[in-house]
């Protein structure tokens, strides 16, 4: 007998709904959920194989324990073996207790992954992993991603989360860099059906540019494609900051703090100054000016190429400076900030955002955020001396084959005395752990958004409980994560007392805020209140009751609980179209927007010397590329999404594939100051002469792994040769894009393996 249950798609950041089809506990079928009110049926290809993903063989059942005593094989590989919950738990306690006695707290470092931030338990439960650690050595993909958009955020309106998306269904004029979401749907701006979403802004007379040093398919889409230098735009963005001061286009409607500065700023960086740099002509620099001020509704919106580049910071910010000037924030068909249904609006904190609190050890980086660089975990590793990382704990994340210079990281993690990994799968990274920990499958998990839901176009809430239940004995994700948390803790206290501890916190700082739904009202009494089966329900139905949306724990008897999410609304709620609200997100001490943070002003400089110097000689800019079928290092183990052709090609422009003289399927080595690699080329005129691009997440050819299908498509790692050294110095994130390298035809004869295709 079959039957039918409905989720959310756990996999990208377009918050799909799907219905899934299940014989006993496989799942059989994935469909669009046709009455999810957000997603109305959308699905991708990702979505549609999560059956596979789910009961994917290779998927880990037991937790592991490495080997230490099996006969060393020729290859060096980890030897696991399986063993039962209580005795990993145990030799977790065991390895990273003896590091914390030994070396200190910051001697155990986290990386969190990607994967963490589309789960309940890594919102709330990574956070409690670093605090009873206490170390400084935290890391994650933020600083492979989106971490100068924090900073940008923090500084421009005092709250680093305060990140406004693109108001897609109701703009006129979307200028849009560095994002693809014809491939990847989307990021930092939840949108199911992107593409749907910016067909209907062409049909109904919008205006779509896409800067991107491809043409992608998004770029086809709109009606006009700018090619870019890669690592640019910030010189392109300050341009049309200065034209719209030069030709008085200026149209402010919020309350700004360091406007003649900024005015002051750009005056060097006319259209002509940039042209060259920039590879974008000074003509089309002034018509994208002139048409962003005078659109009736536009929005600038910028993703990972503006992001992982040397000028992340200063792309980011000047994005919404843009979105400023144009008097485009916080207005409907500009860009807005969502109101998820989890986060309070009573809570305003106003106080100065810093970065610096802290500085990496090795290379002295600032923390951002409350993380440190990932560009630089191994050096912490590596470097000997007081507070080197001697222990590693990693929740769903791959940095041997995500982070730059992912190579080097490989081998720092086999010179560490501990390391846990949370993550279903045997892979590059997890190889090297003493203990695996693997989290159940989808099916088997809850899911609802924390961190998503913020940067949704629409506001909208959904909550699906586990499809299937967990096997007897085995731990949820979240129970996986609070019992390392209770370890890191060195407290003999049980899982479920820490969200206790959490809950009762929560509720007495509510009670006795002024403009809370409860204030005034009694712990004692609001605490029973609170429905769920697990803790990390309770925490649910709590963030919901407090809520903007919430039932106010009876105050609005009509408002959202969980159990009311769950029951009333399988399919999600819509919540309505995005409303202005800065004055909730708005924290800055002067309660203004700070549109020329001195450091910001600062690193203008870094732009200005690069004027000067905009010569490249014959080499090639290196860039990154999503393709719909893939997801970061770890969709390639599902059979239907990595058939086909081979996706890991060096793409190159034609005039210069006839200048090394290499033609399409043959193979090129790529050269940079880190390392070498070869890969088979793909000459195509989509991109841009003097720049090369190569996606990420590839390269499962390492041995000790358990993932039998990416092994059979290996390719190779794009981040052997990307620089762990070069950084946005203002976010410490990693630079993908931009990266220098030379590429030369590999001849008959001197060819090196480089993954089985
Ligand atoms: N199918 C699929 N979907 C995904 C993912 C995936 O791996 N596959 N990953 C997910 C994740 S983790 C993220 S963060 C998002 C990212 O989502 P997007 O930001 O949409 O990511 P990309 O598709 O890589 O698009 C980045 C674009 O930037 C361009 N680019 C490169 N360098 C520059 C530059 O210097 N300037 C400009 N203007 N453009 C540049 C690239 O050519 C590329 O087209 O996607 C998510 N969704
Ligand atoms: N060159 C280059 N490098 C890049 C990028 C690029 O564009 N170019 N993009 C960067 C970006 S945007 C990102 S976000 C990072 C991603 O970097 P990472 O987060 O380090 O890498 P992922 O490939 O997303 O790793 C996902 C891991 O999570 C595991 N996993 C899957 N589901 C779960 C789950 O439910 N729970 C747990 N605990 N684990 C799970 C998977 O098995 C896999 O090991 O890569 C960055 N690296
Ligand atoms: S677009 Fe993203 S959320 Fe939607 S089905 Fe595909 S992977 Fe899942
Ligand atoms: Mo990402």
């Amino acid at each position: 007998m079959s039957r039918t249950a409905y989720r959310t798609c756990p996999l990208c950041e377009a918050l799909c709904g799907l219905e899934l089809t299940l014989e006993g506990d496989q799942v059989t079928g994935v469909r669009g959920d046709a009455a999810d009110p957000f997603s109305r049926g959308f699905i991708c290809p990702k979505g549609a194989t999560l059956g596979q993903l789910d009961g994917d063989p290779d998927r880990l059942h037991a937790p592991l324990l490495r080997d230490h005593t099996a006969p060393a094989r020729e290859d060096d590989a980890p030897h696991h073996v399986e063993v039962d919950w209580t005795a990993a738990f145990e030799a977790a306690e065991r390895g990273l207790r003896r590091v914390i006695d030994e070396y200190g707290k910051d001697a155990v470092a986290v990386y969190i992954g990607n994967p963490t931030a589309h789960s309940i338990a890594g919102p709330l439960y990574g956070s409690a992993i670093i605090k009873s650690l206490g170390t400084r050595n935290v890391y994650s993909a933020s600083t492979a991603d989106q971490m100068p958009k924090h900073v940008s955020c923090g500084h421009l309106f005092g709250n680093p989360m305060a990140i406004p998306v693109p108001d897609l269904d109701r703009t006129d004029y979307l200028l849009m860099l560095g994002a693809n979401p014809l491939e990847s749907n989307g990021s930092l701006c939840s949108a199911p059906d992107f593409p749907g979403r910016l067909k209907a802004l062409r049909a109904r007379g919008g205006r779509l540019t896409v800067v991107d040093p491809r043409r992608t398919r998004t770029a086809r889409l709109g009606d006009r494609h700018v090619f870019i230098r890669p690592g640019t735009d910030a010189y392109l963005l300050i341009a049309l900051v200065h034209t719209l001061f030069a030709e008085e286009l200026v149209t402010l409607e919020h309350e700004v703090n360091g406007l003649d500065d900024l005015r002051a700023l750009a005056v060097e960086f006319a259209p002509e100054a940039v042209a060259s740099v920039t590879g974008v002509p000074a003509p089309t620099i002034r018509t994208i000016a002139r048409e962003l001020a005078a659109a009736e509704r536009a929005a600038v919106y910028a993703r990972i190429g503006t992001c992982t580049q040397a000028f992340g910071t200063l792309a980011s910010w000047l994005v919404d400076v843009l979105n400023t000037l144009t008097g485009n924030l916080d207005r409907p068909g500009g860009a807005m900030f969502p109101r998820p249904a989890h986060t309070p609006t009573y809570r305003i904190r106003r106080r100065p955002y810093t970065t610096g609190r802290w500085h990496s050890r090795v290379r002295e980086l600032p923390e951002t955020n409350g993380e440190l660089p990932i560009a630089t975990l191994a050096d912490e590793i590596e470097t000997p001396g007081e507070g080197q990382i001697k222990a590693l704990i990693t929740i769903g994340g791959n940095p041997v084959l995500s982070a730059p210079n992912g190579a080097r990281l490989d081998g720092a993690f086999s010179g560490l005395e501990f390391m846990v990994s949370v993550d279903p799968y045997l892979n590059e990274t997890t190889r090297h752990a003493d203990v695996v920990l693997p989290p159940p499958r989808p099916t088997q998990t809850g899911h609802y958004d924390f961190a998503l839901l913020g940067f949704a176009v629409r506001n909208y809430a959904r909550y699906s409980p586990p499809v299937l239940p967990l096997p007897e004995g085995r731990p949820s994700e979240a129970e996986i994560l609070a019992r390392l948390a209770v370890i890191a803790s060195g407290l003999d206290a049980a899982p479920d007392a820490l969200d206790e501890m959490i809950i009762e916190n929560t509720l007495a700082k509510a009670a006795a805020m002024v403009g809370s739904p409860v204030h005034g009202r009694k712990v004692s009494e609001l605490r029973p209140l609170l429905d769920g089966d697990t803790g990390a329900e309770l925490r649910l139905d709590m963030m919901l009751r407090l809520g903007p949306y919430g039932d106010g724990f009876g105050a609005d008897p009509d408002g959202l609980t969980l159990t009311g999410l769950r029951d009333d609304h399988p399919h999600g709620i819509d919540l309505g179209a995005l409303e202005p609200r800065l004055e909730e997100v708005l924290w800055t001490i002067s309660g203004r927007i700070e549109l020329c943070p001195p450091t910001f002003a600062a690193d203008v400089a870094r732009l200005r010397a690069g004027l000067e110097d905009a010569d490249l000689g014959d080499g090639f800019l290196l860039i990154g590329r999503r393709h719909l079928r893939s997801n970061n290092s770890w969709l390639h183990n599902v059979p239907e999404l990595v058939g086909g052709s081979n996706r890991c090609t060096l793409q190159l422009n034609p005039a210069d594939a006839d200048r090394i003289g290499v033609a399409a399927g043959e193979v090129v080595r790529i050269v940079s100051r880190v390392g070498a690699l070869t890969a088979t080329a793909e000459p195509t005129s989509e991109i841009m002469p003097g720049v090369v691009s190569l996606p990420h997440g590839w390269g499962h050819d390492r041995p000790g792994t358990r993932t039998r299908v990416a092994q059979d498509n290996a390719g190779v790692s794009v981040n052997a040769v990307t620089d762990e050294q070069e950084i946005d110095p203002l976010s410490g994130n990693a630079v993908f894009n931009g990266v220098p390298v030379r590429v030369e035809a590999v001849r008959e004869g001197e060819r090196e393996v480089s993954g089985k295709r």
